[in-house]
């Protein structure tokens, strides 16, 4: 065990995390539009069961970023047991692969400000491109890249090349 793989928590309320989850051995589980989009359905009424707020999502082929709200801070390792359970068994049902385990871990980081928030949602938003599986975001429907858009967050053109502020976010 590596004491600094797990560092605890000061969990507080009503705060922002960005949270990252891959599958166990990075196995490409989420691969299909179909198992992407259950994985959506399931993750959004989790949310709301919550009340947590939702800002920003990405569904990659063997793992997932998402920034969430969460309503009361130590609710957050519950949310992500339920949130991991229920995709599992979806998952493994749609699959006919009872008991396979989907997830290997999860990591999550509280978001201090605005510089940091909008850094891992930009970071969000790029992962399709960073992993080389479209060209450009907008191309990418599993992400809230299209919601930005629309919001006027990001225009056109936005994240055709790597954005400056999201590379000291590598890790
Ligand atoms: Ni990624």
């Amino acid at each position: 065990m590596n004491p600094y793989h797990n560092p605890p928590h000061l969990y507080l309320d009503q705060t922002i995390y960005f949270i990252s989850a891959r599958t166990v051995e990075a196995n490409p589980i989420l691969v299909s539009e179909e198992s992407k989009k259950l994985f959506l359905k399931c993750f959004k009424e989790k949310v709301e069961k919550h009340k947590y707020i939702l800002y920003a999502w990405v569904i990659l082929n063997n793992h997932y970023h998402i920034i969430v709200q969460t309503n009361s801070g130590n609710s957050l390792p519950k949310f992500m047991q339920a949130l991991h359970g229920v995709t599992s068994r979806t998952l493994n049902l749609q699959d006919e692969k009872k008991g396979r385990q989907v997830w290997f871990n999860y990591w999550d980081r509280c978001l201090s400000n605005d510089e940091d928030f909008n850094a891992h949602c930009d970071y969000i938003h790029y992962n399709p491109v960073k992993h080389r599986l479209v060209q450009h975001p907008e191309d990418y429907p599993y992400s809230s890249y299209e919601i930005f858009l629309k919001r006027g967050y990001y225009e056109i053109g936005w994240g055709y090349a790597e954005p400056k502020n999201i590379e000291k976010l590598k890790e």
